[in-house]
């Protein structure tokens, strides 16, 4: 169901409400997406291998966009509350956790993005003391990181190289690095929530979009778009987080279970999104007139080379940690083989 229908059959559970009702065994999961999307696709899974691992002692309870309410701040503040124990976190995450932002920087994963995948999830990196520190000392606990397919730009012009992008008006979500790449790239960024996007876009309030597919078919924004352009230069990420009090009060079973499921997930994870965004494109050609560009090595080089200064501008704004887990980050993208990156 896309969004704009959605409007009126939210069912924003009041969250004391949901406190008030939480039973030990229940494990809310909160998504920063709608049914159908990658995250519900990520959490059906999971849910099914955590009651089956648990014997039925534990029932995980999902959470779409919509459900919880509509603003993410309302989700990240449930999560350090603990009245949603588990969610996703990506983009909007940065002004909880600013290393986060770590996932929007652009150009620095392998081009394959299931060795994205078990690079983000290898206890090499999800591990590290920086990575868990930066959550940590937000009360969160990361458990694994999802990539939910490379971010596809949409514009209502034609977009090949930065001379192009210039003064564009583009939707980026709320995370200052995601602000400073694109305008690194010449363009002029703006935030607008998730749930206003379409109505934003229909009405010329923003130029341009990114997304992953399956999120430009699911959502209708590729219906107000004219161009839909693959520059392959990030995946979205989305960060699975726990409250940390809840997830250091489960068991050693527990958490041992979770890890194992997070592991199981990493290949799962991929499956469903690669599937999902190889539909949602089929549809997209299918049903909508957007023209679709691929841009060439050459045309991908120039907006390289424009996002590699932004490494240092995270480093300035998150400090240390922050630069642990890029250099960490850095170094496990190196040493995965034969690997060509973005
Ligand atoms: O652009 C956004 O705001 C949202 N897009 C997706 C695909 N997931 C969550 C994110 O916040």
């Amino acid at each position: 169901m896309k969004l704009r229908n959605l409007a009126f059959s939210i069912t924003a559970i009041s969250l004391a409400g949901m406190v008030s009702t939480a039973n030990a065994d229940t494990w809310r999961f909160g998504l920063e997406e709608i049914e159908g999307s990658v995250q519900h696709g990520y959490a059906e899974e999971f849910k099914k291998k955590i009651e089956e691992k648990s014997d039925g002692d534990v029932t995980v309870e999902i959470l779409p966009y919509g459900k919880w309410g509509s603003d993410y701040s309302t989700l990240y503040d449930a999560i350090q509350s603990g009245s949603i124990p588990l969610s996703f976190g990506s983009g909007f995450l940065g002004g909880t956790v600013p290393e986060s932002q770590l996932m929007s920087l652009n150009f620095i994963m392998p081009a394959d993005e299931l060795e994205t995948a078990k690079i983000l999830n290898s206890d090499a990196f999800m591990k590290s003391d920086a990575w868990q520190q930066a959550y940590r000392n937000r009360g969160l606990v990361p458990l694994a990181a999802v990539p939910e397919g490379y971010q596809v730009w949409t514009a209502n012009r034609e977009i090949h190289t930065p001379d192009d992008m210039k003064n564009l008006q583009i939707r980026v979500m709320d995370n200052s690095l995601l602000r400073e790449t694109y305008k690194a790239y010449g363009a002029s960024p703006i935030t607008i929530s998730y749930g206003e996007l379409y109505s934003a876009l229909q009405q010329g309030q923003a130029d341009g979009n990114i997304q992953p597919v399956f999120a430009h078919e699911e959502m209708g924004f590729y219906e107000v778009q004219d161009y839909m352009i693959f520059a392959k230069q990030a995946q979205f990420v989305g960060n699975v987080i726990a409250n940390q009090d809840w997830y250091e009060g489960l068991s050693d079973e527990q958490r041992q279970m979770i890890d194992e499921t997070t592991d199981e997930m990493v290949q799962v994870g991929h499956d469903i999104q690669s599937e999902l965004n190889e539909t949602r494109l089929d549809t997209i050609k299918e049903k909508g007139d957007i023209e679709i560009i691929e841009l060439s090595e050459e045309e991908r080089d120039q907006f390289r080379k424009l996002a590699e200064p932004v490494r240092q501008t995270f480093i300035d704004e998150v400090g240390e940690l922050g630069e642990q887990a890029l250099n960490t980050l850095l170094e496990q993208v190196k040493a995965s083989e034969g690997s060509e990156s973005q």
